[in-house]
C-alpha cells in the first residue's frame, strides 16, 4: 500500500506561502486514502508556476505545453482507461490560452479531473493580468486597472456541460481534499477550481481577503447541487466567491457514451499501421 512518501517526488521551488503547496499535498494526501498506487496516476500539467506540479507529484507524469493539458489527459484517459488521470494548471493556462480545449472537455465529459490553481494573476511570469483578474487590479500589463469583466469559469463550466464542478481554498486543507476525493470518484470530467494564492504578485488577492469573502455553499442549508439554474443563481449571487461541489449530474462519461461500455477496460486502440497503404499515401505525397 502507498505512502504519502511514494507520492513524494523531487523538492518543490514554489515561493514560500504559495497556495499550490496546499493542492500538491491534498492531492497526494487523497491518493494515499483512496489506495492508489503512483502507476495508477498519471498527471498531466500546463505551464505556469502551477504547472510545475506534475514535477513534484510522484506518479505518472506529463508536463505538457501551455493550454494543453486538457487534450492530452482525455487522450491518454482514453488510450488507457484504467489509469486515473489528473490535469492541472493556472488560471492563465487553462482559461487564456487553454480557453477552447476546456470547453470541449467540459461537454465531451471525458472521466479525468482538473484542477485549476486560481491566482488571478500570471505567477512563472511574474505578474501580469489573468483572465480571472478581478476588474480593476493593477498589473504590470494594466497599469491602470483591468477593463475587462473577469473570466467565471464555475459558470462557463456549468452552462458548456461539465458534470462536476467545484471550487475550493488552498486556506482550507480538509474541505479541499474532500472536494479533490469526490472529484476523482465521479464518473466524467470534474472541474476543480482552487483558489491558491499567489503570494509574490498578487498582493490583493490573498489568504486574508479569501476568508473574509469565501461563502461555503457546502455547508448552507437547502443549497442543491443537483439543481443547474439554482446553482448558477447563487454561484452568481457570491459573485463566484464561493467554495463547495456546486452542480454535479450523473449523465454517461465519454467512454461509455462512445463504445457502449459500461466497465472501465483499457481501449484498445489500432495501432498496427498498415504498411501497404501508408507506402501509397508516401508515393502520393512525393509526386
Ligand atoms: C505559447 C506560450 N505563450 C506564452 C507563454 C508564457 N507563459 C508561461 S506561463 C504563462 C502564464 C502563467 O500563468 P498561470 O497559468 O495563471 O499560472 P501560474 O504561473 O500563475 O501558476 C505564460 C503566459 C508560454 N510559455 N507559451
Ligand atoms: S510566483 Fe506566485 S504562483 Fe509562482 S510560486 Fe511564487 S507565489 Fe506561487
Amino acid at each position: 500500500m502507498a505512502t504519502l512518501a511514494d507520492f513524494r517526488f523531487e523538492k518543490a521551488t514554489w515561493c514560500p506561502g504559495c497556495g499550490d503547496f496546499s493542492v500538491l499535498a491534498a492531492l497526494q494526501q487523497v491518493c494515499v486514502r483512496m489506495g492508489l498506487e503512483p502507476e495508477d496516476v498519471c498527471c498531466v500539467s500546463g505551464i505556469g508556476c502551477s504547472g510545475k506540479i506534475s514535477q513534484h507529484f510522484g506518479s505518472y507524469g506529463f508536463h505538457t505545453l501551455h493550454g494543453r493539458s486538457l487534450p492530452t489527459a482525455q487522450g491518454i484517459k482514453m488510450a488507457n482507461q484504467d489509469l486515473t488521470v489528473i490535469a492541472a494548471g493556472g488560471d492563465g493556462d487553462g482559461y487564456g490560452i487553454g480557453m477552447g480545449h476546456f470547453i470541449h472537455a467540459c461537454r465531451r465529459n471525458v472521466d479525468i479531473t482538473y484542477i485549476v490553481m486560481d491566482n488571478h494573476i500570471y505567477g512563472l511570469t511574474t505578474g501580469q493580468a489573468s483572465p480571472t483578474s478581478k476588474k480593476g487590479f493593477k498589473t504590470k500589463t494594466s497599469p491602470t486597472g483591468v477593463a475587462e469583466e473577469p473570466v467565471k469559469p464555475l459558470e462557463l463550466a456549468i452552462v458548456a456541460g461539465a458534470s462536476f464542478v467545484a471550487q475550493a481554498f488552498s486556506g482550507e486543507l480538509k474541505q479541499m481534499q474532500r472536494i479533490i476525493e469526490e472529484g476523482m470518484k465521479h464518473k466524467g470530467f470534474s472541474l476543480i477550481n482552487v483558489f491558491s494564492p499567489c503570494v509574490t504578485f498578487n498582493r490583493v488577492n490573498t489568504y486574508e481577503w479569501f476568508k473574509e469573502n469565501i461563502v461555503n455553499l457546502d455547508e448552507e442549508e437547502g443549497y442543491d447541487k443537483h439543481n443547474k439554474a439554482k446553482a448558477l443563481q447563487r454561484i452568481g449571487e457570491t459573485d463566484s466567491v464561493c467554495t463547495g461541489i456546486l452542480y454535479q449530474e450523473d449523465r454517461p462519461a465519454f467512454h461509455e457514451a462512445v463504445l457502449g461500455a459500461t466497465d472501465r477496460g483499457t481501449v484498445k486502440l489500432p495501432l498496427e499501421i498498415p504498411q501497404a497503404e501508408m507506402q501509397s499515401l508516401m508515393d502520393q505525397f512525393r509526386r
